[in-house]
């Protein structure tokens, strides 16, 4: 595909990804249309209207293949079958037409650092040494290293033959050998596979993993918590993320997506800038671990911190890379509970100042399910009541076998689980996910927070997306952050050409004096008579 060459002001190369608002679904969770309990495929056709009536234009839909589901579908067991939970490739077809009839746009999630330990691959490889797919995989006939999985325990498990193969995630998520120029074959198939049918590229899970370091160094003592800032920095990422460019992607009208989950700042434009030719846009995790602390468990964090990351984020990338912006999705907590204030009077008016915050960056807004109702954490207080393996995991190595106590697992937890993202949408005061037996219990909260009740937060972010649409100073504007220090107030601007926007976010309860300097008033706030100081959870986007 010839490159669009028109520019802006500033110049950024026009793109209709980097103007696009994104909305991902996690089809486990969105909406059962058959009544087994698991939302599918034919669920997100019936609940378009309500995506499309953000007005948003790209869906992000997490993995709908066949799998085991030890990870919730990422672990793939076939790449071209729609897992028969979801539905059918017909009800997939169906799918792709509804969202372009609906004048939307789909991406698929690439999951191909790992497959499942089911994919015939993983089956066929660790039959014999002298199998032709031996070397998808990568094998060792001693334990290499000490390198940890991210979800806990050591990422080497002997398999029943005597040797070792590499897994980064669980054990039933093997590693393949991008090294194998077999492997980048079948990827690159895959993908084509998918786009032929006309899906508009993909968000590509863990992809900085790929490449691994062969001479398996052993993890360096100050990235035992945090393996994955090694992980991404294998020899060849940079070589197979350009062949798959140019092999791939260059030939389509796509986007592209990658999860840089241990990526750092510095390594940033490596992967997006565009003359490289590898990655559209990457997911940077500054803003999601600002409630992290070095052992991974959370803590508190303050709004000079959360400000700090977008800053440090803007300047890591000139115009020839360009950045995404987002607070969650379905590895996350709920956004109102973690950086807003999801009490029941101030849930609604932090959710629509949430929604400010990432409709009005830089950078191509990603949206997670729910997040639009202004969905909230629920309170597990017992083990049975997750599902996400990392959860179970964290505690048979921090509570069985852990110096931890149940107290203060369980504190941690509802402050990190990913499952608080992956509860089942409640679209009615009935629940309305399922009309059997949902899959994960729904949010009890359900009565009183659900698709019915948070009209007012959804229409907010319809007209948040609207404005976005209609203002290319709010997508390709220049950040600025006009008080850095301010403990509760975040004030800064956006200015392509002679635009500017000011947007105002008050990150608290208190009435803060205020000046705006603006004579007009703000083009939309969730507060009616938007004027004076600054009230609890109160957001304003000026036009100056
Ligand atoms: O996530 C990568 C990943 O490492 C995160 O799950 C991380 O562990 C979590 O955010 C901790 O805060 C991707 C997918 O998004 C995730 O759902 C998968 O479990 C994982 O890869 C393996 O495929
Ligand atoms: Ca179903």
């Amino acid at each position: 595909m010839p490159l669009p060459t028109e520019t802006t002001p500033n110049g950024y190369v026009k793109r209709w990804w980097k103007e696009a608002v994104v909305y991902q679904v996690y089809p486990r969770s969105f909406y059962d249309s058959n009544g087994d309990g698991i939302g599918d495929l034919r669920g997100i056709i019936e609940k378009l209207d309500h995506i499309k009536g953000l007005g948003v234009d790209v869906i992000w839909l997490s993995p709908h293949f066949d799998s085991p589901n030890a990870d919730n579908g990422y672990d793939i067991r076939e790449y071209r079958k729609v897992g028969a939970e979801f539905g059918t490739m017909q009800d997939f077809d169906d799918l792709l037409t509804a969202i372009k009839a609906a004048g939307m746009r789909l991406i698929i999630d690439l999951v191909v650092n790992h497959t499942s330990d089911e994919h015939e691959w993983f089956v066929e490889s660790r039959s014999s040494y002298n199998n032709p797919k031996r070397d998808y995989y990568i094998w060792s006939e001693h334990k290499p290293n000490d390198w940890p999985s991210i979800f806990g325990g050591p990422a080497w498990t002997q398999s029943p033959g005597g040797d070792w193969y590499l897994h980064l995630f669980d054990p039933k998520q093997p590693d393949l050998n991008w090294d194998n120029p077999e492997v980048r074959v079948e990827v690159y198939d895959i993908m084509r596979f998918w786009l032929d049918k006309g899906v508009d590229g993909f968000r590509m899970d863990v992809i900085p993993f790929i490449s691994k370091d062969k001479t398996f160094p052993n993890l360096p003592e100050d990235l035992r918590a945090k393996p994955q800032y090694l992980y991404t920095t294998g020899p060849h990422v940079h070589d197979y993320l350009h062949e798959m460019n140019t092999e791939v992607l260059q030939q389509y009208d796509v986007m592209t997506v990658g999860e840089a989950f241990g990526v750092t700042l510095q390594d940033t434009p490596k992967f997006v800038d565009e003359r490289r030719q590898e990655l559209d846009m990457v997911f940077q995790f500054a803003a999601v671990e600002v409630d992290r602390g070095p052992d991974g468990r959370w803590k508190p964090w303050t709004l000079p911190q959360l400000k700090a990351v977008f800053t440090r984020q803007d300047k890591a990338l000139d115009h020839h890379g360009w950045p995404t912006m987002f607070l969650s999705n379905h590895d996350n907590p709920r956004i109102v509970s973690r950086y807003g204030d999801d009490r029941p009077e101030w849930r609604e008016k932090s959710a629509m100042l949430l929604a400010t915050l990432i409709l009005t960056m830089k950078g191509t807004p990603f949206i997670y399910q729910g997040d639009e109702l202004g969905l909230t954490n629920r309170t597990f207080t017992h083990i049975d009541q997750f599902n996400d393996l990392w959860t179970k995991n964290a505690w048979q190595d921090e509570v069985e076998n852990g110096p931890c106590s149940e107290a203060d697992f369980f504190a941690n937890q509802n402050k990190v689980s990913r499952d608080h993202a992956r509860m089942p949408m409640p679209w009615t005061a009935q629940g309305g996910f399922t009309t059997g037996q949902a899959w994960f219990a729904l949010n009890p909260n359900f009565t009183e927070i659900n698709a019915e009740s948070s009209q007012t937060i959804y229409r907010f972010y319809a007209d948040l997306i609207a404005l976005r649409h209609a203002e290319p100073a709010l997508v390709y504007g220049d950040y600025s952050d006009l008080a850095p220090a301010h403990p509760h107030l975040f004030t800064y601007t956006r200015t392509l050409g002679d635009t500017t926007f000011l947007i105002c976010l008050n990150f608290s309860v208190e009435i803060t004096a205020f000046e705006s300097g603006v004579e007009s008033e703000p083009v939309l706030s969730n507060y009616a008579s938007p004027f004076g100081p600054m009230r609890g959870w109160e957001a304003r986007i000026y036009k100056v």
